[in-house]
């Protein structure tokens, strides 16, 4: 418990000084030096889902998620990316015995993914050991009450949870195996997926909490060592999906920063490791509203994240995706909230997966029969998903339908870049029914585009320039 409340102290003590900083209007956030790129040098920006919180109860352990909501979601959504949940406990059901099964049941569903161009990043979750992730045979709570309450981040403060974890992490000595057999069970999925070209990456695991440990001892002594121990077994595998790597719990949620790595990437070329923390801004989640003079504490909330994770991410030498970030549509002010997060990300040119896209959740886009629902067109905005060069800024305006991209060519360098340079977009083709017009400035002879509007997607090439590039998007009128 005093754990808890030094972390709400460390957190408001941080925002204040950050409020000290920033003054009343607050400066522009500055983009992480790292970008995820391409093969040809681009900077990506991914967007998507987290698929999704109904796997956790699922006796097969998978989302319900058809390929035609994916259709729809890559359409509606435009993702490119989303994170799906994976569990121990279906990987390892018994020690030493893997579920090729299992393995086999996630596949399909990569490849389904894979078939609308969407990237897959094979998240191992967990939340409080014991709601969801370990199987049954790595919980020890040695009798020690655990419970999942209705607010589950709750249940952190419950000996038996904080236990089980002290037994994961090696706190104490009786159970040194566990690890081991996470690790391997980690080293089975890199074995079985190495040459998915659905996959994108692997999270290492989902929102480690410390148990008894003080966070910083954690993250520094047990985590690093720990990731560093994963990475180092899914290299032996798998050269070159990404991995991310996440904080512990639940601080770096609300902004505070983390003392994880450095890691080293035993690949072969440039290190392929993700900075991947969450974002939950903890005074939404005191009042579940954002509108008022509230708003402005919120806010203040999504900027400290910000600042916090882009020094995160540079201190690793990292790109940066944002992991998880949600709330229930039914809380007002919900769609402002995500605009705010969003625009926030545009200015970082930073990717995230939103939490969750389950159906039946309040939190989802969908409406429980897989039609949109009304957090659709919070989370359906225009953004840049593959940028010749570094990313400067983004911004979409949704009064006027407005999309500007700005970048610069130059000092981040493009190995494979060609001739001519491709820009990618994606814009929400319910933003332009009657079309969109583009303007590209400077604007050499021979540039041109191609918007495909079912699917929104849009492809600009211009022969390459040195210095700034600014594309504007704007809609066709009735
Ligand atoms: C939440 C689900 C909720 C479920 C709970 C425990 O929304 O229905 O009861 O998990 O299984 C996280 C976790 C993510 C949480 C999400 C929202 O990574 O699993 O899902 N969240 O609370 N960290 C902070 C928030």
């Amino acid at each position: 418990m005093q754990q808890h409340l030094r972390m709400l102290g460390a957190m408001l003590r941080a925002g204040a000084a950050h409020l000290t900083a920033l003054g009343p209007t607050g400066a522009r956030l500055a983009p992480p030096a790292r970008h995820i790129r391409d093969a040809t040098g681009r900077a990506l920006v991914h967007r998507g889902m987290n698929t999704g919180n109904d796997a956790k109860g699922a006796a097969d352990g998978m989302p319900a998620y058809p390929p035609a909501q994916i259709a729809r979601e890559r359409t509606l959504l435009g993702s490119s990316l989303v994170r799906l949940l994976v569990f121990w406990k279906h990987l390892e059901p018994e020690p030493g015995r893997y579920d090729r099964a299992y393995l086999d049941r996630v596949a399909a569903l990569v490849d389904a993914y894979a078939v609308h161009g969407i990237g897959v990043i094979l998240d191992l979750h967990q939340d409080l050991w014991v709601d969801n992730g370990p199987p049954a045979w790595a919980i020890h709570t040695d009798g020690l009450a655990s419970v999942v309450p209705d607010a589950w981040e709750l249940g952190y403060l419950t000996p038996g949870v904080n236990r089980a974890y002290d037994h994961f992490w090696r706190t104490n000595a009786e159970h040194p195996e566990l690890m081991s057999h996470y690790e391997q069970a980690v080293s089975v999925l890199a074995e079985r997926f190495r040459d998915h070209p659905g996959v994108f990456g692997y999270d290492l695991f989902n929102e480690p909490w410390p148990g008894s440990l003080p966070v910083h001892r954690f993250e520094r002594d047990v985590l690093t060592p720990f990731y560093q121990r994963l990475i180092d077994r899914i290299r032996r595998e798998d050269r070159d999906s990404w991995i991310l790597v996440e904080p512990a719990a639940l601080g770096a949620n609300w902004g505070l920063p983390t003392r994880i790595g450095p890691f080293r990437d035993p690949r072969p070329g440039e290190p392929r490791i993700v900075y991947a923390p969450h974002f939950y801004s903890l005074p939404h989640d005191l009042r579940r509203h954002y509108r008022g003079p509230w708003k402005r504490v919120i806010d203040l909330s999504i900027r400290l994240w910000a600042r916090t994770v882009v020094r995160d991410a540079d201190r690793l030498g990292a790109p940066l995706l944002l992991g998880e970030y949600g709330l229930s549509f039914d809380d007002p002010g919900a769609g402002a909230f995500v605009a705010r997060v969003q625009a926030t990300l545009d200015d970082l040119g930073a990717g995230s997966v939103y939490w969750n896209a389950t159906p039946a959740d309040s939190w989802s886009p969908w409406a429980p029969d897989g039609a949109p629902g009304p957090g659709l067109d919070a989370l359906a905005r225009p953004y840049a998903r593959a940028i010749p060069g570094v990313p400067v800024g983004m911004r979409a305006e949704r009064t006027r339908r407005l999309f500007r991209l700005q970048y610069a060519a130059g000092s981040d360098p493009a190995p494979g870049a060609s001739a001519e340079e491709t820009v990618e977009l994606w814009l929400p083709p319910r933003w332009y029914p009657h079309g969109v017009d583009v303007a590209c400035s400077p604007a050499p002879e021979g540039w041109r585009w191609h918007w495909d509007a079912p699917t929104g997607s849009l492809t600009l090439h211009a022969p390459p320039v040195v210095g700034p590039r600014l594309i504007r998007v704007m809609p066709v009128p009735a």
